[in-house]
């Protein structure tokens, strides 16, 4: 009897220690799902403010008052107001960027300038404040190498000629430049594209572009948008890419940014035509050959921006969890946006 009892208290204990252990697996377990389940409720939220953010940002660009030029002090490109730490639902959206600058004036530059520390703009950037390397001319594309890529006369002429045989339809070969024969002779062959640059990286498959001189130029190039640089938007280092000389370029962004200093505030001053870098202040006969070499490389406004739209859920001001969605946008379509680009984090 006694060997009976506690035979069955033995298997009672038994029963009890495995659904003990068993119970604390299904407590781990839930409390488990329950945080998965709360990570994917969030990165639902923030995923779908930041795409609230992008219809957000196209309603206001859609306002657009002044098509004939654009602007960094326009309320689309740049206004807090509007763009920053906006609440919706339960929780908050951020369209911001910072202007493209290259890396290699970054590395080098020694002028006290800040680095690091570049003003951040709420609102849609204008995608045409960079050099598009599908469109601008091979004269542009050496200067860009030579200025910010930092490469030497010779190498620059050859690497321009390269990319613009990588991106034209013809198999003839540019002076310095390289075809499909050139590629096809290669230890690893591959072809030559003939057609535009979808992705900046396929730089990296051109004849002589190494790995430093695309991280000097990426920040400044696009693949999207306008042959022509926007004047009214683009850093002094873009124009520094185009051809003018360092000088100019800071003049005409200095001037542009107004008696503040500051770009995108309301004392700025507009260039409505490209000619109206002739008005920056009295110009050196030099100055004056270099705006009439360069002008035709820029223009005053774009068809093509870029939003970078953040949805936030925050717990006492602290971004608890967050989602991040970079989109291009063309407008060159008056009629409807047309997505070229499209990027979820
Ligand atoms: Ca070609
Ligand atoms: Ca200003």
């Amino acid at each position: 009897m006694r060997t009976r009892r506690s035979s069955i208290l033995v298997f009672t204990l038994w029963v009890l220690v495995f659904l003990s252990v068993f119970s604390l697996g299904i407590g781990r377990k839930t409390s488990g799902n329950l945080m998965v389940s709360r990570y994917f409720k969030n990165r639902l939220i923030t995923y779908y403010l930041a795409k609230a953010g992008i219809e957000m940002g196209i309603y206001e660009l859609d306002k657009d008052e002044t098509p004939s030029y654009d602007t960094l002090n326009e309320f689309w490109a740049n206004n807090d107001k509007i763009f920053k730490n906006i609440p919706l639902g339960l929780g908050y959206i951020t369209l911001s960027y910072t202007l493209p600058i290259s890396g290699s004036l970054l590395e080098n530059n020694n002028q006290g300038e800040v680095i690091g520390k570049q003003p951040i703009f709420y609102g849609i950037m204008d995608e045409s404040n960079k050099i598009n390397i599908n469109k601008v001319p091979v004269k542009v594309l050496k200067n860009l190498l030579i200025n910010l890529g930092k490469v030497d006369e010779k190498s620059a002429n050859d690497i321009a000629s390269s990319i613009v045989d990588w991106r034209d339809r013809d198999v003839i070969v540019s002076q310095g430049g390289a075809e499909n024969n050139y590629y096809q002779s290669l230890k690893m062959p591959y072809k030559c594209k003939n057609r535009s640059f979808e992705v900046l990286e396929e730089l990296l498959l051109v004849k002589g572009v190494s790995f430093e001189i695309f991280s000097k130029i990426k920040d400044v190039i696009t693949v999207y948008g306008q042959d022509k640089v926007n004047v009214n938007t683009s850093s002094w280092q873009v124009l520094y890419g185009i051809g003018f000389s360092e000088y100019l370029s800071k003049r005409i962004v200095d001037f542009r940014k107004g008696d503040d200093g500051v770009d995108g505030t309301e004392d700025d001053r507009v260039f409505k035509t490209a000619g109206g870098i002739r008005d920056i202040g009295p110009l050196f006969t030099e100055e004056s050959l270099e705006i009439n070499s360069y002008i035709k490389f820029l223009d005053v406004k774009t068809n093509t921006v870029r939003i970078k739209s953040k949805g936030m859920i925050k717990i006492e001001n602290k971004i608890k969890s967050q989602a991040v969605i970079t989109c291009v946008v063309s407008r060159a379509d008056k009629k409807e946006y047309e997505f070229l680009y499209w990027q979820e984090n």
